[in-house]
């Protein structure tokens, strides 16, 4: 079924490395939003629907919005290369549901570097953590550099793991020539009121047309552990 405007909902991704925090920040954003937004999810696992489980068990949206596409081995590559199943799962789930206003897709989450194709979301959210070290957001990566908007998550743990959020913040903002990042934390009222602002106001731009997706780039070349217990060393050209 081709897209129309009745049933193309605003494809936010989320991305960023394991733990960093992305289903918690999926979930608070159902539970500020969606008494005002039609929401939906889709969670990309490895091998399992983990994420799916835990955002429906939260309790912050009708659980049949939250689907699940399992990756395989190499999560990046279902955001990034062949996105034909996350694809098809965000426009059943628009389908469905029709019509939504934006369909959330969290990313498997491996790599520092993976990103989301401008062919699957219109825009992409990237999202590190206080506990993954103050100088991340200084080593920049494409996610860091070029995504929409980056988080610098769990500020409430900088006391405890000797960050300085106001320096990691202001690096991040060098890392990425002024576009937006917000310091984040699920304690923290007035940041997921800047978060939620975000997202309302992106929605309304890629609503109006004003949008256009860009790409952050390719990722660095990494290697995973594949099913087997073997190494797979690979590149992404694109
Ligand atoms: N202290 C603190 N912990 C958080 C926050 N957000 C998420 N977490 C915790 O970080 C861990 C990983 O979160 P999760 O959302 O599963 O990360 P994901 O792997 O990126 O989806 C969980 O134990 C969450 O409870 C936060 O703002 N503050
Ligand atoms: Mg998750």
């Amino acid at each position: 079924m081709p897209d129309t405007p009745e049933t193309r909902s605003f494809r936010l991704g989320v991305a960023g490395p394991v733990g960093t925090g992305k289903s918690s920040l999926i979930a608070t954003v159902c539970r500020e939003l969606a008494t005002e937004l039609r929401l939906g999810v889709i969670t990309n696992d490895i091998y399992t629907d983990e994420d799916a489980r835990l955002l429906r068990s939260a309790g912050v949206l009708d659980p049949e919005r939250i689907r699940a596409v399992e990756t395989g081995a190499c999560p990046h590559t279902a955001i990034r290369d062949d996105v034909t199943p996350n694809l098809i799962a965000v426009e059943d789930l628009e389908r469905d549901f029709a019509p939504l206003d934006v369909v959330l897709v969290e990313s498997g989450g491996d790599n520092l570097t993976a990103t989301f194709s401008p062919a699957l979301v219109d825009a992409q959210i990237f999202v590190l953590d206080v506990a993954g070290g103050g100088d991340v957001a200084r080593k920049g990566g494409p996610g860091i550099a070029r995504a929409d908007l980056l988080i610098v998550n769990k500020t409430d743990l900088a006391p405890y793991v000797g960050v300085d959020v106001e320096q990691m913040v202001k690096d991040a903002e060098t890392a990425r020539d002024g576009k937006p990042v917000i310091a984040l934390s699920r304690t923290d009222p007035a940041s997921i009121a800047l978060l939620t602002a975000w997202v309302r106001s992106m929605a309304h731009v890629v609503r109006t047309g004003d949008h256009t997706p860009v790409d952050p780039g390719p990722m660095a070349p990494h290697s995973h552990i594949g099913e087997n217990g073997e190494v797979i060393t690979h590149v992404h050209t694109h």
